[in-house]
């Protein structure tokens, strides 16, 4: 395989709603495109792009798949090559694993939005919208499942149209519809495009058949004037013409598209590859190289320090970022990155910015699914893996050691679901920690960690299903079988009062005595800003090196929790007083008077529960609507809204946690599986004092041996 210049490379991030039909797309653009010799199917668990076992066991992506693509640009840069590279990062559409498309989608410099064609617009085709507004990148939609029943080209627009804006615009009509879909008008080109459905998905280009031709030509019109609405050479030669003949109007288009002017649709249908190489030959004409959109780098980790600029050009200094880290069970670990500048040649060594090591890129790949090939350099904008590097993983940047730079990682959604888990066995026990570890190399999205309280190992993921693929993934990769207990709700303490209390601790027992006192001052602070803590001694009432102590003593007691064991946040304490003893006095006298002072404290307080409440979207057919949302108000939700989609509804509402726990199942039987929903955290709230009674009263037993153990 060649390695492609920076302008013939185009990054496609494959985005949209669960079950659209992202990879399978993906498998019928490669098998069109000659890259693959077997059409991939999901069916089959043969695409390119699902090849994980859980993936091809769930028949849904739960991770990124990265597969290449050559296709012909009729473009033509003199000197660059005939074809083009399109990459694609198929990414998951499963609102349970959209943390890793956001992870990934970073690497991508346009994004093709799959939409089904006979639901339009969905929840999560909004959420990968804002991800590529967040990331500021051109965008095309594919509607996808033209083949089947109800399909429809005229509701999908609307729809779209309706959420999305009238910078929405057709690219394509359908010629046929459902299982009579056969072929695609190029609306720019006015030309026909007419397939074999279940064949190599290579059209012959035909003039536009009778029946379509006024409907093409008011489409056609209205592209037109979209294109030159936003470009002032384009609209002068629309008002001296007429129109824009299709010479200026291909450039015109494109254009357009890279400075996200619109968002053309088009149309496949992928289980039968019609429209396949139309989509193809669109990527490679119409959208941007790498070096089209703007890039940022920081002096500092995590878009820290100042900005420097870097361009996707080979002429500068080499750089690259990590977007994905697999922990592979017999390869070791596996890095997807993005080369951000410069050009990458096999066998070089670069310095990991963000841990000051080296690592060597000995055999540097391209990732064609789960199959990777040596390359002997990757220029600037192209992507890559790498395999065993000693300690680089996501989020990482490397380059020349000469010109330091850091790329920002994506900001990613913290979990929303916490399950305890059980190792069946003592083997599975001491296997657990090394195993997780490596499973969170992968995926960002997983936390790991003990309960404090009830000495539990926990598991917090974005969704039970989520959190099911972890336990799947333990067992069948490394042995280590678990029990999952029900998720727990992560409630919070804090304080509604003020306080001024006094912690002493003065113990006389031998020779050394222990001795220390402080005065503290507690009130509560804007929701989310967790623990502050101040320092206001004045004249030495208590020596300098030991106000920390203090400080430990208060931030561990507050992180055992006061009422039923849950970490106490949003107060401040204030010290502002104390005594000491020359000789008694130390470290640890003083972190316990600190504990002390804090309990005491939290007695006058006001002591409350918090518990974490939930965004919810749910999207079902309009006739579920009240039923839905008087469902949702009796889980004391606050409905927010709702919008009418089509014949369909969108309802969010702001529901807490602990009403949501049975809510996937109870949807399916309330709606027959019609309706969807994704949920995350938006922010703690107080819990009504009778809930919150219960939930101190179910917590007693720990919490109270937790309080003995210390004391
Ligand atoms: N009839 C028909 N079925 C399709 C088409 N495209 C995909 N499917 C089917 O739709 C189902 C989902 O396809 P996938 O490719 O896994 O969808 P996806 O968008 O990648 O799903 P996630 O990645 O899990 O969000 C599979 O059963 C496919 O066979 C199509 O164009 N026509
Ligand atoms: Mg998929």
């Amino acid at each position: 395989m060649k390695s492609y210049l920076t302008r013939d490379i185009r990054n496609v991030g494959i985005v949209g709603h669960g079950g659209t039909g992202k990879t399978q797309l993906v498998s019928s653009l490669l098998y069109t495109a000659g890259m693959t010799p077997r059409w991939g199917k999901i069916a089959e668990g043969s695409t390119t792009t699902d090849w994980d076992e859980e993936e091809i066991a769930r028949k849904i992506s739960i991770q990124t798949g990265l597969a290449y693509a050559e296709w012909p640009s009729s473009g033509g840069h003199p000197g660059g090559s005939e074809k083009v590279k399109i990459n694609f990062t198929d990414l998951p559409g499963y609102s349970t694993f959209i943390t890793e498309t956001k992870a990934s989608l970073i690497a991508a410099d346009c994004a093709l939005i799959a939409v089904d064609a006979h639901v339009g617009a969905q929840v999560t085709t909004e959420k990968v919208w804002d991800y590529c507004t967040e990331y500021d990148i051109p965008r095309a939609f594919v509607l996808t499942w033209m083949d089947r029943e109800l399909a429809s080209f005229e509701r999908s627009m609307a729809s779209l149209e309706q959420v999305f804006g009238r910078n929405v615009v057709a690219l394509q009509l359908p010629i046929g519809s459902e299982k009579g879909f056969r072929g695609v008008i190029d609306l720019v080109a006015m030309k026909a495009h007419v397939y074999k459905p279940d064949g190599d998905g290579k059209p012959t280009t035909e003039e536009i058949p009778a029946a379509l031709a006024d409907e093409a030509k008011e489409a056609h019109e209205k592209l037109v004037e979209m294109v030159a609405e936003g470009d002032d050479e384009l609209m002068e030669e629309f008002f001296r013409e007429g129109t824009i003949p299709i010479a200026d109007l291909i450039p015109g288009v494109r254009k357009a598209i890279v400075a996200e002017k619109i968002f053309p649709v088009l149309m496949v249908s992928a289980l039968r590859n019609v429209g396949t190489a139309s989509l193809l030959t669109f990527l490679a004409d119409a959208f941007p190289h790498p070096d089209e959109h703007a890039q940022i780098g920081f002096t500092e980790p995590n878009g820290k320090g100042e900005r420097v600029e870097r361009k996707y050009d080979d002429g500068q200094p080499l750089s690259l970022f990590v977007f994905k880290t697999l922990a592979d069970p017999f390869a070791g670990r596996i890095n997807y990155f993005k080369v951000k500048s410069g050009v990458l040649k096999n066998d070089a060594t670069l310095t990991n910015f963000n841990r000051g090591s080296l690592e060597r890129f000995q055999h540097t790949q391209i990732v064609q699914g789960k199959l990777l090939t040596e390359i002997a350099d990757l220029h600037a904008g192209d992507i890559g893996a790498i395999v065993k590097l000693k300690e680089t993983t996501t989020g990482e940047t490397l380059g020349d050691k000469a010109a330091p730079i850091y790329y920002k990682p994506a900001q990613l959604p913290e979990p929303s679901i916490t399950f305890a888990i059980e190792p069946k066995t003592r083997a599975d026990e001491d296997k657990i920690g090394v195993s997780i570890h490596k499973i969170i190399e992968e995926d960002p999205a997983l936390r790991f960690m003990r309960d404090p309280q009830t000495k539990e190992f926990l598991l917090a993921g974005s969704g039970q299903q989520h959190i099911e693929v972890v336990v799947a993934k333990l067992h069948k990769r490394y042995h280590v079988d678990l029990t999952l207990k029900p998720p727990k709700v992560p409630y919070r303490e804090t304080i509604r009062g003020k306080a001024d209390a006094e912690g002493k601790h003065k113990k006389q027992s031998g020779g050394h005595g222990q001795f220390g006192v402080c005065r503290i001052k507690m009130e509560p602070i804007e929701r989310g800003k967790g623990v502050e803590f101040v320092d206001d001694v004045f004249g030495g009432a208590i020596p300098r090196n030991w106000i920390p102590s203090v400080e430990k003593g208060i931030r561990d007691a507050a992180a055992r929790g006061y009422l039923a064991g849950f970490p106490v946040v949003d107060f401040r304490a204030v010290l502002y007083d104390g005594k000491y003893h020359d000789v008694d006095s130390s470290d640890m006298a003083f972190k316990i008077a600190g504990s002390l002072a804090f309990k005491e404290a939290m007695k006058m307080a006001k002591p409350a529960l918090l518990e974490p409440v939930m965004h919810v979207e749910v999207y079902a057919p309009d006739q579920y609507s009240g039923d839905l949302m008087g469902d949702l108000s009796s889980r004391r939700g606050r409905i927010a809204g709702s919008e009418a989609r089509g014949h369909n509804v969108v309802i969010k509402a702001q529901v807490p946690f602990s009403e949501m726990l049975s809510y996937a199942n109870d949807l399916i039987s309330k709606t027959q599986g019609r309706a969807t929903y994704s949920m995350e955290f938006s922010h703690y709230d107080y819990l009504p004092n009778e809930l919150a009674q219960k939930v101190i009263d179910a917590h007693k037993p720990a919490h109270g041996e937790a309080a003995e153990e210390e004391g």
